[in-house]
């Protein structure tokens, strides 16, 4: 996808890293088009049978790469999914993986509802950093980033940052002035 005037940027990370949150902001700092792969899915049929095992259905990943293709061509996406080695490695400029400590991931997610199985499976996702691997595996090691996301200020700290650097990947293509 050369030739985008603006980058595509994947977020991924387990259920409870702040994903939504994150990306919201974002898009609202940045103009860019926020993704949310789970809604995108539901919203237009790629979802197959009901997972017992996993609580919930399972993705049509070819059904939902095609509804993604076109609204990620022209680039200036944010997509927000816990999952990434299914998307083309073409489609992304940058890789952001959130962490969260696991005590905090833990009352998120039981917070959010989730309990047994469902709960200490995603727990256990983020202490063996599976998301990072997945990414570190699909995507070019140079444009996989770790950010944390354990407090608001952290949330705050990483849209600041990926702001600056869809700055910087504008400046670089001379599609903007270079940052200050
Ligand atoms: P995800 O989209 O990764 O599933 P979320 O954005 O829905 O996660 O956040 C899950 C919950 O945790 C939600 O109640 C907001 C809260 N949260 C997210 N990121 C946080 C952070 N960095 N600090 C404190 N709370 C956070």
């Amino acid at each position: 996808m050369a030739g985008r005037s603006l980058p595509n940027i994947l977020v991924t990370g387990t259920p409870g890293v702040g994903k939504s949150t994150t990306c919201q902001q974002l898009a609202d700092a940045s103009g860019l088009n926020w993704l949310n792969v789970g809604d995108i899915a539901e919203q237009n049929d790629c979802l197959d049978e009901f997972d017992e095992r996993y609580g919930c259905r399972i993705l049509n990943e070819d059904k939902v790469l095609d509804e993604l293709e076109p609204r990620v061509a022209g680039g200036g996406a944010i997509v927000e999914y816990h999952g990434c080695d299914f998307f083309p490695e073409r489609w992304f400029d940058i890789v952001f993986v959130l962490r969260t400590d696991n005590k905090l991931l833990y009352d998120r997610l039981a917070k959010r509802g989730y309990s047994g199985k469902k709960l200490e499976d995603n727990v256990q996702c983020e202490i063996f950093q599976t998301l990072l691997d997945e990414a570190r595996d699909s995507y070019p090691a140079d444009i996989v980033h770790e950010l944390s996301s354990n407090t608001p200020d952290q949330v705050e700290e990483n849209v600041e940052r990926i702001c600056q650097w869809i700055a910087a990947w504008k400046a670089d293509r001379g599609l903007a002035p270079a940052p200050a």
